[in-house]
């Protein structure tokens, strides 16, 4: 076996201050490229018919999506639309779904979404939800694992960059989120080389544990560091939260430079119980701030966007004992705690080492008062008192790392481009096996949990190159899967991946696969459009707004033709599919709309909004292959001149007819 490509680049520390040169050897094609032992074909086969062990949700990255794969196989089972628009189905396009996307900066149809967070019993993942950040207008969303849908986002005020996000408590009464980027707390307009004077960051915790109210239980206003990712305590250290910060130079430009200055950034350790009894003793300052919380509700299938106007925030100088600061080598990214709970794991980026900091210790250094010094009342504790250990000469460039439950680590090498296995309490490395190329997250089912389950690594990796067929300047992104069953590791699988995974979640497909929802029951839809029945279907006029109602079936529309529509008119096709049958779906498209078409699920309602241009006729059609005769499930829409007098029709039966033209004349 061939050394890993990256640490056979002779820079080795050198490589350490010039992480950009790295990319450029990480395409080098060495005969080192296939390293899949012989059964690893047979390790990954699911045959046709047969279910994958375990779902993997990935983050979409910069397509603002999760994806949701099989393992062993790698197969892409679903995408999973959370801050993107998606034309496939409508998200984000139809009046039923664009609410989940409104800000109080407006619509927001994209963000970047990097931590898929699924929701925990007792510090152990109970596939009910799964939560996801949007890094750049800072939100965090909330999907329904019985529908794998977005069913809730809220926005984060008083932040800007929502990186450390949404990692949750081991009982998910709290998701986080932490600012990226510092900025004027209220956002006010400054110089920018106030920085130091004027920039704060704030650390978040969010309600979570009860569907449709997300809401920011708290804010602690921070020094003005940049706040990268986040962990919770569990078992003896159950109440505190973890969060990784670089930038402690507090710089303000050209930041790979200016803040890579200090040998030692911090984790914050934060005692969410004590700002719990801070907030009860009404210590926290309601403030003033805008932010939106949207909720798509099940029972109607259609978002509302509230606006709110207030947070609690808590400063460290009023709440002693709230917040410590660990110092931590050096600009750390990851930071990660073990499944006992006791030690806490930090990738620092730019460290030699991969430093443990001890639970045990940080609170015997609290009690000791083992300070350095003070800053904005947050005591920074002795790194001595409370370190563990530090894994020595480790690799390049320490991101992230995960727990297999058998008491050994696995961090992530971005510059080395390799995952290494570590030992907990004895530091030792004890394998390594690299990775194609320029890894970031990685991923054990479980692995940041109490009970990882173990068994495989999923590494997410930043530069694919000559893994694939090539397909012009853009590849897609790759995962690579590791067995970790065994002492060595071993590479089985690569997979191509949308957009840019960052991290992933994986549970055993048993916990959730029997929970799914089929269909949508027609009867207790309360969506104000639904129509129920073929004969309840119809046209009706409010000034220039037209509402249709209609009903598709396999292998019709009804009613499947509409006149009396004027140029000038807004058109809503509330479509309702009456199927309550499992994954019989159909579509609606009309020619000439300015948005995308309907995907109907069995038994709901989604509506097209569109505003004809001219005169003439305008068919209708089902995008969805639904049946034999699904060619046939088509209509017409006749559109007049604005002021004609041709009338509203729609070709129900008679007695609907009649009842139109009733409910018609009294508008
Ligand atoms: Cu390391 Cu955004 Cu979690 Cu990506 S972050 S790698
Ligand atoms: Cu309905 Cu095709």
């Amino acid at each position: 076996m061939n050394i890993p490509i990256k640490r056979s680049v002779g820079l080795a520390i050198a490589g350490i201050a010039a992480v950009g040169i790295i990319y450029a050897c990480a395409g080098q094609r060495t005969a080192t490229t296939n390293l899949v032992t012989g059964d690893a074909a047979s390790k990954v086969y699911v045959a046709p018919g047969s279910y994958d062990e375990f779902y993997a949700f990935m983050s979409g990255g910069y397509s603002g999506q999760v994806s949701v794969y099989g393992l062993p196989s790698g197969r892409l089972l679903k995408l999973i639309p959370v801050f993107s628009q998606f034309a496939e189905d409508a998200y984000g396009y139809d009046a039923e779904t664009k609410p989940l996307l409104e800000t109080t900066y407006g619509f927001v149809p994209w963000d970047d979404s990097h931590h898929p967070e699924l929701s925990m019993t007792d510090g152990v993942p109970d596939g009910r939800w799964l939560f996801i950040n949007a890094n750049n207008t800072p939100r965090i969303a909330r999907i329904d694992l019985t529908r794998f849908e977005t069913d809730e986002i809220i926005q984060i005020p008083n932040s800007a960059g929502g990186h450390a996000s949404p990692f949750t408590t081991p009982d998910t009464k709290y998701v986080v989120s932490a600012t990226r980027f510092s900025v004027p707390i209220p956002n006010t307009d400054v110089a920018i080389d106030t920085y130091k004077k004027n920039f704060k960051g704030t650390l978040s915790f969010i309600t979570a544990d009860q569907p449709g109210k997300m809401d920011i239980a708290f804010q602690i206003l921070m020094p003005g560091y940049n706040y990268d990712l986040g962990h919770a305590g569990k078992g003896p250290s159950d109440g505190w939260f973890f969060f990784t910060s670089y930038n402690s130079e507090q710089a303000n430009a050209k930041l790979e430079e200016n803040a890579s200055q200090n040998d030692k950034d911090y984790i914050a350790a934060v005692n969410y119980k004590r700002a719990e009894e801070c907030i009860a003793q009404g210590v926290a300052k309601p403030q003033a701030a805008e932010y939106v919380h949207n909720y798509f509700d099940p029972s109607s299938r259609t978002a509302k966007s509230e606006k709110k106007t207030s947070v609690k925030v808590i400063s460290p100088t009023d709440c002693a004992g709230v917040v410590y600061y660990l110092p931590t080598p050096k600009s750390p990214h990851g930071v990660d705690v073990d499944p006992t709970g006791e030690y806490i794991v930090a990738g620092g980026k730019l460290a030699t080492v991969i430093p443990v900091h001890s639970f045990t210790k940080l609170q015997k250094a609290i009690a000791d008062k083992a300070f350095d010094k003070t800053v904005d009342g947050i005591p920074v504790l002795k790194y001595d008192a409370v370190m563990a250990g530090e894994v020595q000469k480790p690799g390049l460039g320490p991101l992230h790392t995960e727990f297999d439950g058998k008491g050994y680590a696995y961090t992530s090498m971005f510059i080395s481009s390799e995952v290494v296995k570590w030992k907990l309490g004895t530091w030792e490395v004890v394998d390594r096996i690299p990775t194609y190329y320029s890894i970031g997250h990685l991923m054990i089912p479980g692995g940041d949990s109490k009970k990882p389950w173990g068994k495989y690594l999923v590494a997410m990796n930043k530069i694919t190159k000559d893994r694939y067929l090539p397909t012009g300047p853009e590849m897609a992104q790759s995962a690579q899967l590791i067995d970790i069953s065994g002492d060595k590791m071993k590479l089985l699988l690569d997979f191509p991946t949308i957009g840019e995974p960052h991290y992933a979640q994986a549970i055993p497909a048993s916990v959730i696969k029997d929970k799914q929802v089929k269909f949508h029951k027609l009867a207790e839809s309360t969506n104000p459009w639904v129509t129920k029945a073929e004969a309840d279907g119809g046209i009706t006029r409010t000034g220039k707004k037209v509402d249709i109602k209609m009903i598709a079936i396999r292998s019709h529309f009804a009613p499947d033709n509409f006149e009396g529509v004027q140029v000038g008119d807004t058109v809503n096709f509330h479509v309702t599919n009456i199927e309550q049958d499992w994954d019989i779906l159909h579509g609606f498209a009309v020619l000439g709309a300015n948005t995308s078409e309907l995907i109907l699920q069995p038994g709901e309602t989604r509506t097209l909004t569109w505003i004809p241009k001219g005169p003439g006729i305008y068919p209708f059609y089902c995008t969805d292959f639904c049946s034999a005769l699904h060619q046939e499930m088509q209509g017409y829409i006749r559109v007049s001149p604005a002021g004609s007098a041709t009338k509203l029709m729609a070709n129900v039966s008679k007695k609907t007819q009649a009842q139109l033209a009733e409910a018609n004349k009294e508008k």
